[in-house]
């Protein structure tokens, strides 16, 4: 598969986690006592647009006290909900489109839970939804002809 010398493309992406507090009286069913947060960790486009013609699998990798940790998501949404405690790391591996001929690409992620502030002690007693995304921009450079028209929707 020949490359197209001399050209970079740019795909934007978001990835990140939002997490919600229990209300404590309404756990979800099935959720171990200690949990008090559920959570979601995701990968997906600017403004909801579609990144499955160039990303074909995303696989997070969760702290061990989970079972099955290492979850592969094959299709959008490329997101895994779950509920939990603590806040971690958690390694997101990027697979790319078999035309692509691209090796994946590892990213990291830090879950949070708790919101931050100057009032650090008071604020991980509040119960409030946090938010934490990073925009991204993945390069393939030199992408192979055929990737390079999936990318051009040429
Ligand atoms: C900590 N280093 O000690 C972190 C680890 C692990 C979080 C956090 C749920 C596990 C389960 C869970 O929240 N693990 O019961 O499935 O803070």
């Amino acid at each position: 598969n020949k490359r197209v010398r001399g050209v970079s493309v740019f795909r934007p992406f978001v990835f990140g986690s939002i997490a919600h507090p229990f209300d404590p009286e309404q756990k979800p069913p099935n959720c171990p006592p200690d949990h008090t947060h559920r959570w979601e960790i995701f990968v997906r486009g600017v403004n909801g647009e579609d990144i499955s013609y160039w990303l074909k699998k995303v696989q997070f990798k969760l702290h061990e006290t989970y079972a099955h940790n290492v979850r592969s998501i094959e299709e959008p949404p490329f997101e895994v909900s779950e509920t939990g405690w603590g806040e971690f790391e958690i390694q997101i591996k990027l697979y790319f489109v078999t035309e692509s001929n691209e090796k994946p690409q590892t990213l990291w992620h830090s879950l949070k839970l708790h919101p931050y502030g100057p009032d650090a002690e008071g604020m991980k007693e509040r119960r409030e939804t946090v938010v934490s995304q990073n925009y991204e921009e993945i390069i393939f450079n030199e992408p192979v002809e055929p990737f390079y028209e999936i990318l051009t929707g040429g």
